[in-house]
């Protein structure tokens, strides 16, 4: 995956010094935050789903909400839910125990996340409560998670997430959904939640970029062939010389000596 991803970056600057800049068009990228939450002043049991509180204008829209594992929470100043109450991955996969996040680029638009900012807790202390990110860019497959991480306090400490390797995050034009998982080591039930704190609480980094134009095929095949006509020509250019066309039709190249022109008339000469 990371091979792959150095493979589009090597691309991406290849594409700026090469010659064929208009394969690449586009808009230069805006790097920075693209969509932001800020979970100030609401509640899931009153906001669900949450539309974003900063959204690109490259971004058509991006929603917060909650798998259907869990029931929203009222907890002023927080969107999260109770009932996170399984004890593996697979088991809160299985029950749709999660927070999910889903951000629809504007047709015409690509967007590359560069990193996820978030700020969550628990209602109570356990030891330890588990969160996995999964993404529908790999059909939220277990082997290709984003990020896995533990915690034993109420108020986990704000975390960021590199996203610069995945591949799958890059160039995407369609709805990308990422899904925060929650479950706990000993047996209960926990109220999950993004929790609040100055400014953004949840945040996604990265571009959004004008999707090129992809050249018809026969614009490809106009191209290479007014190419190589030029290439033919120049060489050509240092080798011509005016050609002149005998009588009887042959040819000859006029730097040839005379005597070896093909045989022709005499001046003056009779018949017979
Ligand atoms: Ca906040």
């Amino acid at each position: 995956m990371k091979c792959l991803s150095r493979l589009r970056l090597h691309a991406g600057a290849a594409c700026l010094v090469g010659s064929a800049l208009f394969l690449c068009g586009g808009l230069a990228p805006l790097f920075g935050q693209i969509v932001a939450w800020d979970v100030h002043g609401t509640a899931a049991s009153t906001a669900n789903p949450m539309p974003a509180t900063l959204l690109d204008p490259g971004i058509a829209s991006a929603t917060l909400t909650l798998g259907i594992g869990v029931t929203a929470s009222s907890a002023s100043n927080t969107f999260g839910g109770s009932g996170f109450d399984q004890r593996s991955l697979s088991a809160a996969m299985a029950a749709n125990d999660y927070l999910s996040f889903t951000v629809v680029p504007t047709a015409g638009r690509s967007l590359s996340l560069t990193s996820i900012s978030l700020l969550f807790g628990v209602s109570s202390a356990v030891t330890s409560f588990h969160v996995a990110l999964a993404t529908s860019a790999t059909g939220f497959s277990v082997p290709e998670l984003l990020w896995t991480f533990a915690f034993n306090t109420t108020l986990s400490p704000s975390q960021s997430i590199s996203l610069v390797d995945y591949v799958e995050l890059q160039d995407v034009t369609s709805a990308l959904e990422i899904r925060l998982h929650g479950w706990r080591d000993p047996s209960g039930s926990s109220t999950f939640r993004i929790r609040d704190n100055a400014g953004y609480d949840l945040a996604i980094f990265g571009t959004v970029s004008e999707v090129a134009a992809i050249p018809e095929p026969s614009a490809y095949a106009a191209g290479i062939a007014a190419l190589v006509a030029g290439a033919v020509m120049a060489r050509r250019g240092r080798s011509w010389r005016p050609r002149r066309v005998s009588a009887a039709g042959s040819q000859w190249s006029g730097r040839q000596d005379s005597n070896l022109r093909p045989p022709g008339p005499k001046p003056g000469a009779l018949p017979g």
